[in-house]
């Protein structure tokens, strides 16, 4: 079990480079963008109970592809390249950033996407458009805080309360720490929760 999930099989479907390499399995997709660094990998290894099935790396800009993985042979969960990581040049940049338009736009069985934020940081004005630019493709967003173990308890809920004004939320954000394995039962709600809600539909 996983945060009141439980886990019976993972497997690592494909890395696409562009949009026409999306799988052509018809699942429903949950898919995770934020800033490079934020912790998207280390996340998504950390609720699928694996350890290194997903890329990581101290160095921002890990994370290339779009990463299908296949969780309990119903849904997938998707990893993306960080948004706006600085040190690829500027065409790579954009045709990354592109990639991700695209996916997001076409992919027909994405349910929600989880835009995390380093909880220290509390948004950043990229974070900010990203997420605008998100909700106006219609997909339901929900911003999430990454790496709780990084801030203390003042910190933490005055980080929240910023991050609520910021991104407009309706709640607090749930925070999330794959060091200490916290806060992931309330993701998973979410993210199970929007699988649902896409079945229903
Ligand atoms: N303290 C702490 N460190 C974390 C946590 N999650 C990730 N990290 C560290 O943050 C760094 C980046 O993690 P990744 O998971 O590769 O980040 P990413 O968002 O996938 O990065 P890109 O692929 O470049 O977009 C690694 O050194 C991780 O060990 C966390 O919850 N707490
Ligand atoms: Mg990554």
């Amino acid at each position: 079990m996983v945060g009141g999930v439980q886990i019976l099989s993972v497997e690592f479907v494909k890395g696409a480079v562009e949009v026409k390499d999306l799988p052509e399995e018809r699942l429903p997709q949950v898919a995770f963008l934020g800033r490079s660094n934020v912790g998207k990998s280390t996340l998504l290894n950390a609720l699928m109970g694996e350890k290194n099935l997903v890329k990581t790396s101290g160095t921002p800009g890990k994370t290339r592809e779009i990463n299908f993985f296949r969780v309990n042979e119903s849904f997938f969960l998707v990893d993306l390249p960080g948004v706006g990581y600085a040190k690829v040049s500027i065409k790579q940049r954009n045709v990354m950033a592109e990639t991700i338009r695209n996916y997001i736009e076409k992919a027909e069985d994405l349910c929600g996407v989880v835009y995390l934020v380093d909880i220290r940081h509390a948004g950043t004005a990229i974070d900010v458009l990203t997420v605008e630019e998100l909700r106006n493709t219609g997909v339901p967003v929900l911003v999430v805080a990454s790496k709780g173990d990084k801030v203390n308890q003042t910190e933490l809920r005055q980080n929240k309360k910023q991050i609520k004004e910021k991104f407009a939320l309706s709640e607090n954000p749930i925070v999330v720490s794959s060091l200490r394995q916290t806060g992931f039962d309330e993701l998973w709600i979410e993210i199970l929760n929007a699988l649902r809600k896409s079945n229903e539909t």
